[in-house]
């Protein structure tokens, strides 16, 4: 080997250990809990043991600066579990003005599109359906052994309602637009859609392509068909655009649940809800109903969140990572059920939260090589050689200037 190659391979050895100092700059406490021993927790849901959250939790319980807009039924903020509502920090309260200009006015924690108000939550005279507090719950319910907890446990949810009070569509397909827009614009880092219509609309789907182009991810469900005709292999929308990850649920046995519509190309992925025909209630998702309660529900509409939540986590780690960056992790990374490979009925198989979150951790802090003994050794060498070298070189460099 000439002299001038072995210091070549002396500075790009060097340059291996460059990423490790950007890891070790990072402080990421704010976002850890102080303990891993989960096994405390009494209220980690066997849907959360399912997508496998505690490694993703070992990493990131998610920050308050990642926003997922909830474009549903409205929210009840006063349940205990649901602390982080998104706050418009540009916009005044109730002083009639859009201190903001972004076009509603007063929105300080969203906005209602079903009666054009900057209340999306409940009140006497216009209250909410249960359906939106019991996403929020699946996303952000408190980890504190009482009651349920969420999957992003300290995640933004942005408060925008589009349906009424009976959760049927409350507004136009172009005040669901409006929505989406308001969610992109307003600093959404992801957008929920548990939303099941039966055609797609230009409406809204101008909206849609305008949430990818400003890199928000979009996540919806396959739809539900209830017994006795179960899930049926038709499309539903927004979900089944190719823009959009559409959800499907599995019950307790990792089984498609019985009311999940499926096919391909449109089914994405799944997550733990359980059966519309359970065996027993505690294999069915437990989460935040309006009034500081709690119960059960099914639907994919609860499957839906899961995967928002986790890509929450994994903005948390890498807030400009591309939608189809993330897509795909998550498809890769997904626990593959069915028949080997993706499949009608689970697409590309179960979110796996531990496995998402570390592969977004890996591919924004590559790790240190670990070098076994034979490297270590040559490096070594390599290293006293060089420096025995380096005035060799200057001094023939030195003979010839002369
Ligand atoms: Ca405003
Ligand atoms: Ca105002
Ligand atoms: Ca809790
Ligand atoms: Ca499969």
């Amino acid at each position: 080997m000439k002299i001038e190659n072995k210091i070549l391979v002396f500075v790009l050895i060097s340059s291996l250990f460059i990423p490790t100092l950007n890891t070790m700059s990072m402080n990421y406490s704010d976002q850890k809990l102080s303990s891993t021993n989960y096994i405390a927790y009494t209220d980690i849901g066997w849907h959360l043991d399912q997508i496998n959250i505690t490694g993703a939790w070992d990493i990131t319980v998610g920050s308050k600066d990642i926003v997922i807009a909830v474009i549903d039924s409205g929210i009840d903020f006063s349940h205990p579990e649901l602390n982080n509502s998104w706050i418009n920090v540009n916009e005044l309260p109730a002083d009639g003005i859009d201190d903001d200009a972004n076009g509603y006015i007063d929105d300080t924690h969203g906005w209602d599109f079903v009666t054009n108000d900057s209340e999306p939550g409940p009140q006497a005279v216009d209250p909410i359906h249960w359906h939106a507090t019991f996403i929020s719950g699946i996303i952000m319910g408190q980890l504190n052994n009482i009651g349920i907890a969420g999957a992003a446990p300290n995640v933004s949810v942005m408060d925008l309602r589009v349906l009424d009070v009976n959760n049927f569509q409350g507004t136009t397909d172009a005040g669901l637009g409006d929505a989406i827009k308001y969610a992109v614009d307003n600093g959404a880092d992801v957008i929920n859609l548990s939303l099941q219509y039966y055609a797609n609309s230009t409406d809204y789907y101008d909206d849609i392509l305008y949430a990818i182009l400003n890199n928000v991810p979009i996540v919806s469900v396959t739809g539900n068909t209830w017994a006795p005709t179960g899930g049926l292999e038709i499309p539903s929308y927004p979900g089944a655009l190719v823009e959009v990850i559409a959800v499907g649920a599995t019950d307790f046995y990792y089984n498609k649940a019985d009311y999940s519509n499926y096919g391909l190309p449109w089914t994405e992925i799944m997550a733990p809800v359980g059966d519309e025909e359970y065996d027993v209630p505690e294999h069915v998702i437990n989460s935040t109903f309006p009034g500081n309660l709690y119960g059960i529900a099914y639907g994919t509409s609860f499957a839906a969140p899961q995967v928002a939540a986790v890509i929450a986590l994994m903005r948390t780690i890498n807030s400009t990572m591309p939608v189809s960056e993330i897509r795909s992790i998550l498809q890769t990374t997904a626990y593959d059920l069915g028949s080997p490979g993706i499949d009608i009925f689970f697409g590309h198989g179960l979110v796996n939260a531990t496995a998402a979150v570390l592969e977004v951790w890996n591919r924004t802090y590559p790790a240190i090589p670990e070098l076994n003994n034979l490297q270590i050794s040559l490096l070594l060498i390599i290293i006293v050689s060089s420096i025995a070298i380096v005035p060799i070189i200057m001094k023939k460099q030195k003979a010839r200037e002369i």
